[in-house]
């Protein structure tokens, strides 16, 4: 049984050109200083939720570094770096590597013919779900799928249409218990879970995270909100309208990593 405690939490500051970074969103340029007020702002969560955070310095080399979800896997055995799928965030992945190196010393690598974004990795409770998205393929997930078998993990894939990545359009919040939108809301592959249905004009709600029994969802989302009050958990609202912008949502932002 996994303990489902988060004790450290790596995140890393949004560059000066986070503007230049990819996004499909469509709701204009965010504003540099108030994406990093909300930052600090998502930052205090997790340090009000017991957790340690390591703020790591922004890199102006990668517009989208802010978002290191996309960069590693996190378990409590390894970390594992992954391929970012999108040309202009290659590279990433190794710049987390340090800063892994404080909590892991097994830290696990995929070849550069993968393709692998941290987003598209739903983990219920020792089973991880891939998605096979637009910035992740099937060599990538053949190869995590291998090293998170050698660590005792199991893994099957998704494929995602809709969403830019998995937990775009799902995530676990525990108790067999998702939270889901648009595709995912029949899919057959999660029949057997509780869905809290997400509708399409609140489908940024759905990329919420539970964090030492709290539940950090975006701000300005009522339905959701009500729908998630009675998860069990007492719920904190974020401002992410900046991170929004730039189609990155609450997980994104960090990499949480498990207490053994
Ligand atoms: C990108 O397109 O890569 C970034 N602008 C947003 C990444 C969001 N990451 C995530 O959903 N895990």
């Amino acid at each position: 049984m996994i303990k489902n405690v988060i004790e450290n939490v790596i995140v890393r500051r949004p560059c000066k050109n986070f503007a230049e970074g990819i996004t499909a969103s469509g709701l204009g340029k965010p504003d540099y200083e108030l994406a990093l007020r909300q930052h600090d702002g998502y930052i205090e969560i997790f340090r009000k939720c017991g957790c340690n955070v390591m703020v790591l310095n922004a890199d102006e080399r990668y517009p989208d570094s802010t978002f290191v979800e996309d960069v590693a896997i996190v378990t409590e055995k390894c970390a594992i770096l992954t391929k970012p799928g999108a040309d202009s965030r290659r590279g990433e992945e190794l710049e987390i590597a340090d800063a892994l190196k404080n909590f892991y010393d097994k830290i696990e690598y995929l070849t550069d013919d993968a393709c692998l974004d941290g987003g598209d990795i739903l983990r219920v409770e020792n089973h991880f779900y891939i998605g096979l998205s637009a910035r992740t393929d099937s060599e990538g997930a053949g190869q995590l799928t291998r090293v998170l078998n050698k660590y005792g993990y199991t893994a099957s894939t998704v494929p995602v249409k809709q969403f830019l990545h998995l937990k775009t359009g799902v995530v676990y919040i525990g108790n067999n218990t998702l939270v889901a939108a648009g595709e995912f809301l029949d899919n057959t592959i999660f029949k057997d879970f509780n869905i809290i249905r997400v509708d399409e004009d609140e489908a940024y709600a759905v990329n919420c995270i539970t964090v030492n029994g709290f539940l950090m969802i975006p701000k300005g989302f009522k339905k959701t909100k009500k729908a998630l009050l009675d998860s069990g958990y007492e719920i904190i609202e974020v401002e992410m309208s900046e991170f929004e912008k730039m189609d990155g949502g609450l997980t994104c932002l960090s990499l949480r990593i498990p207490g053994i």
